[in-house]
């Protein structure tokens, strides 16, 4: 709680202020989300299952019987859920993440819909290598599972770092199966992250809600105003609160002053083209193995070998 507070400070006293987006996601947050996932306008969830159920026995073979499915995150969508349904034999499912009660709730509802899967849950952040448990059966290969482009979230060197850690996680003879999301016309991102029914924006301005609950903060959401910028030359939209008034906010012992104009970074979302992501991978010791995508080429699925 302390470091946490602390690490916010940190981030709300650099020249550009930013708050990680981890803050999205309360109970609000995550309910916010949820929705946005079913926007007409937020095309990623949708093109990513849609990915999934035309190709999902080609991804269910190249897993092969007997694998450890290890999710990045505490899982239960419906995309793990359709590889749960369709891996041949599994000898294990793994959910990391760094909420107990998150993966608590997840572990509940796989162990009703799969009885026969063994399920074991590990808590840790998963930006660092972790000890996975010892599976009841050995595991032909490990294959971790890293949904939704969340990748994006990671600027490229925290990107390539989390991919380290994947592959040192995958072990000898492992994959990684990774969601992301690709570059395209700027007018389709922009309209994904600034949705005609204000949800993104009360999204990113839960965030405040959220901070000002858990550690008595001031800010005043009523003067800050939802902004989100793809810029085709980076390669992701940047997510910011705007404050539309000059204002102070209480945060610990900390009085944050906010010019008029001024932003808070809350999250990028990065775009990539499947050379840059191919060139990503491999500082990661990746090669690609297979690369699935819909027909507008929206968004991939990738199969990720060892090299
Ligand atoms: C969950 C990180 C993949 O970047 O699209 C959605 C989060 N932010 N709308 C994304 C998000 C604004 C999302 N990820």
């Amino acid at each position: 709680m302390a470091d946490e507070l602390s690490a916010l400070i940190a981030g709300l006293t650099q020249a550009q202020k930013t708050i990680s987006p981890k803050y999205f996601y309360d109970e609000t947050g995550s309910a916010l989300f949820d929705e946005i996932t079913k926007l007409p306008e937020y095309y990623l969830t949708r093109t990513e299952l849609d990915i999934m159920r035309t190709h999902i026995d080609e991804m269910a073979s190249l897993v092969g019987p007997q694998a450890s499915l290890i999710e990045f995150g505490s899982g239960s969508s419906l995309k793990t859920r359709m590889l749960l349904e369709h891996l041949d034999d599994l000898a294990v499912y793994v959910p990391v993440d760094i909420s107990e009660e998150h993966l608590l709730a997840s572990q509940r509802r796989i162990r009703d819909a799969f009885p026969h899967i063994d399920v074991l849950p590990v808590v840790a952040d998963f930006m660092h290598p972790f000890q996975l448990p010892d599976p009841p059966t050995m595991p032909i290969r490990n294959v971790v599972y890293f949904p939704g482009s969340t990748i994006g979230n990671f600027e490229h060197d925290d990107a390539v770092d989390l991919l380290r850690v994947m592959h040192e996680e995958a072990g000898a003879g492992g994959a990684l199966l990774i969601g992301v999301d690709l570059q395209k016309d700027p007018s389709v991102i922009n309209a994904a992250y600034n949705d005609s029914a204000g949800v993104t924006a009360r999204f990113n301005l839960n965030m405040l809600t959220h901070i000002n609950r858990e550690f008595g903060s001031d800010f005043d959401t009523s003067f800050f105003e939802h902004r989100a910028t793809y810029r085709p030359d980076q390669g992701r939209v940047a997510v910011e609160l705007v404050s539309m008034k000059r204002q102070d906010a209480q945060l610990g012992a900390e009085t944050l002053s906010f010019a008029k104009g001024e932003t808070i970074l809350t999250e990028y979302s990065h775009k990539y083209t499947l050379d840059g992501f191919a060139d990503m991978a491999a500082m990661a010791g990746f090669k690609v193995g297979h690369v699935w995508t819909d027909a507008r080429q929206w968004f991939s699925v990738q199969y990720l070998v060892r090299s």
